[in-house]
């Protein structure tokens, strides 16, 4: 099934919760429909969490680090497979556009230095996330926008591609007919996908990769390729990532804000619920959009939450690849 109809077709799960100083999570695998221990301890390396059902994703991520790669390699080579997915409509190939039917791209990359790329405003090009990291290695700049990006891309020897595929047309001329802009919770396109490893020596980076949300308006750039919104990492404490409403991210810093809590000593766990509540104190209007984190510390504990049910996760760790449903916020 694909990710976005399963993600509407979801029925209610059990849901993830936090239990002292480590992350307990209730789950389901939704693949195999078997149900598993309510309580797993999920402290371990290597690991790679994503956003969203990307099993293939974090499945690629996860073979880089078994070949010993870094963090970063992971990251970028698992983001990379479903910027290639021509059938996932808000990543890379297929993503569906703004509202002059334009497909951009935003993306951006950490490595356990604290390095960080991104590419925003990018048009034509399959790979941001890989666009993302050669800014970060081969420029003296941090992030690449729009026209530069592209010509950038090209120059390091990207091919150009038409991201619009026929589906993604179709679609755009569909909401032509109203015209309607309207964020529709877990259905509005949250499909970013955000990515946190650690490799083998305990070191972590994360990649954030998006065709952002479908029909916003040319130009508008979102959260996930801005550092400390849609990602961050210091790898002395760990990492976090967001999808959902960017402009609601943005506002609060989601991910440095979770990153700095964990310092504090808050588990992965509430580091992520507070993120999301901070968000909800200053939107009133919460319930009308979606937000959902992640997060990961040194030790390789994780976390996960959201404003609305309907957000899910996949973690490869301890030789398995496997979907959580996030506990949320808004229980009505
Ligand atoms: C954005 N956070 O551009 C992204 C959208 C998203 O799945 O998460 N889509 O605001």
């Amino acid at each position: 099934m694909k990710r976005r109809k399963f993600i509407q077709n979801a029925s209610l799960s059990t849901f993830g919760i936090a239990v002292g100083s480590s992350v307990f999570a209730s789950e389901k695998n939704i693949f195999s429909s078997e149900k598993k221990s309510p309580q797993i301890e999920t402290a371990s390396f290597p690991l790679v969490i994503a956003t969203w059902n990307v099993n293939d994703s974090t499945a690629e991520a996860w073979r880089v680090l078994q070949e010993g790669k870094s963090a970063l390699d992971a990251v970028e080579k698992g983001c990379m497979v479903e910027e290639a997915n021509a059938e996932g409509q808000s990543v890379g190939i297929g993503g569906l556009p703004d509202r002059d039917g334009n497909v951009t791209l935003d993306a951006c990359i950490m490595n356990k230095e604290g390095d960080y790329g991104a590419v925003v405003y990018l048009q034509n090009i399959m790979h941001p996330i890989s666009v993302a990291r050669k800014v970060m290695e081969d420029t003296p700049h941090v992030i690449l926008a729009g026209k530069g990006a592209e010509q950038f891309a090209i120059s390091e020897g990207f091919k150009p591609v038409d991201l619009l595929t026929d589906a993604s047309k179709k679609a755009w001329e569909e909401w032509k007919k109203t015209s309607q802009y309207k964020p529709i919770i877990n259905i509005e396109n949250h499909d970013t996908i955000g990515m946190l490893a650690i490799d083998k020596n305990g070191d972590i980076s994360g990649g954030c990769t998006t065709s952002g949300l479908a029909y916003k308006m040319a130009g508008r750039v979102g959260d996930s390729p801005i550092i400390g919104s849609g990602l961050f990492i210091d790898n002395e404490i760990g990492g976090a990532t967001a999808t959902g409403l960017g402009e609601e991210v943005l506002k609060t810093v989601g991910s440095f804000l979770i990153v700095e809590l964990m310092r504090q000593g808050k588990t992965p766990q509430q580091a992520c619920e507070e993120a999301i509540r901070r968000i909800i104190k200053k939107s009133p209007n919460y319930k009308d959009f979606q937000v959902g984190y992640i997060a990961v510390n040194k030790k390789g504990e994780t976390g996960y939450y959201s404003i609305h049910d309907g957000f899910w996760v996949t973690k490869y760790q301890n030789d398995k690849n496997e979907n959580f449903s996030s506990d949320f916020y808004d229980k009505k």
